[in-house]
């Protein structure tokens, strides 16, 4: 009886260390425990037997039996924690996160190109000591045509250009109407800018019927040409870089005499000839002139006593070239793919 139960022990005992050193889950060390020392376990059912041995032999077997169980819990309990070390591990390895990938951002709005270029144009005139002037956009013929100078029946009052809103009124077609305002209501010296939409019946790659302008203007004694040509040449080099070449050309405006468009030297191909400046080698950017002695009676000021220059601008044309944009409508689709670029 005992050397029966003590070679069941020992069977036992090689039994299980031949399972426990098979297991690799949690779950399975459980297992092989409970099935030695669980309470229908085989060790724990040959130690309830032990009571009908023999007193004398009780302890030698029960000596071996507890060893046993002592093995047993501690094996699994090592069996347990290695496992559960091996797969913290390799949770470890497959949710690393590469903590050096930059992160997500929010996406973030920007300023229209066209809100960007003439705050530039107007910050480059600020800094020159022009000051800003805004006016309606709906304006009678007088601020729109006659006080400028545009004959009755000068071509642009034409239905065909001008969007009329009754026989009185207009959707002003430049922003030349802000300086009659301003002339009307201050008296000279001074040097105003006047930003602003402007509206005509016209689209194609180059026009759309909405458009933006800055128009300006100096007024005092013995304004000359030669002020007109050394500020708008400074302003040409700030807005566009020292590197550029500029050159007046005779022109004709109805408010101003005389007249001069500027050119300066292509800023996409430096004056070599390219798509954007149709192989001229220049790009035209402003219209100016000295104020008419008709338009500065129309205000009530005396040519003999004053004299001014004036000058405008279309900001997407000047978007355009600086940016090599070839159509104008572009900026006016509000495709976040084209205006994020800026
Ligand atoms: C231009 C070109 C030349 C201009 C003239 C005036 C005013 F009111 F003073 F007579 N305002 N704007 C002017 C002169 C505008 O745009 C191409």
């Amino acid at each position: 009886m005992k050397e029966d139960l003590l070679s069941e022990i020992d069977s036992l005992a090689n039994r299980f260390r031949q399972k426990v050193s098979a297991v690799s889950s949690e779950h399975e060390v459980l297992k092989v425990k409970s099935t030695y020392i669980g309470r229908e376990g085989h060790l724990t059912l040959l130690m309830k037997k032990m009571g009908s041995l023999p007193s004398e032999e009780r302890p030698v077997i029960g000596k071996n039996a507890n060893l046993l169980k002592n093995e047993i819990e501690k094996i699994c309990q090592e069996q347990l924690e290695k496992i559960r070390n091996l797969s913290s591990l390799s949770r470890l390895q497959q949710e690393r996160v590469d903590i050096t990938l930059s992160g997500r951002t929010t996406a973030c709005g920007s300023i229209h190109p066209i809100t960007q270029m003439m705050r530039n144009v107007l910050n480059i005139f600020s800094e020159m000591g022009f000051e800003v002037y805004e006016g309606p956009e709906i304006e009678t013929d007088f601020y729109n045509f006659e006080a400028l100078n545009f004959l009755k029946d000068h071509p642009a009052r034409d239905m065909q250009d001008t969007f009329y809103i009754d026989q009185h009124y207009v959707l002003r077609t430049h922003t030349s109407p802000i300086q009659i305002h301003v002339m009307k209501s201050r008296t000279p010296p001074f040097k105003v800018v006047g930003p602003g939409a402007a509206y005509r019946r016209d689209s194609d790659v180059s026009h759309t019927p909405m458009f933006h302008q800055v128009e300006g203007f100096m007024v005092g004694r013995q304004v000359r040409f030669s002020d007109l040509k050394g500020i708008l040449t400074e302003f040409s080099r700030r807005l566009f870089g020292d590197k550029i070449k500029t050159r007046f050309r005779p022109s004709f405006f109805p408010f101003t005499e005389p007249s001069a468009e500027i050119d300066i030297s292509c800023v996409i191909c430096r004056g070599r000839g390219c798509r954007v400046c149709k192989q001229s080698g220049w790009l035209e950017v402003l219209g100016c002139g000295m104020i008419h002695p008709a338009v500065l009676e129309r205000v009530d000021y005396d040519p003999k006593d004053v004299s001014g220059f004036a000058f405008g601008m279309g900001i997407e044309r000047i978007a355009m070239l600086k940016y090599g944009i070839s159509d104008i409508r572009l900026f006016f689709e509000n495709d976040v793919r084209f205006l994020s670029q800026f």
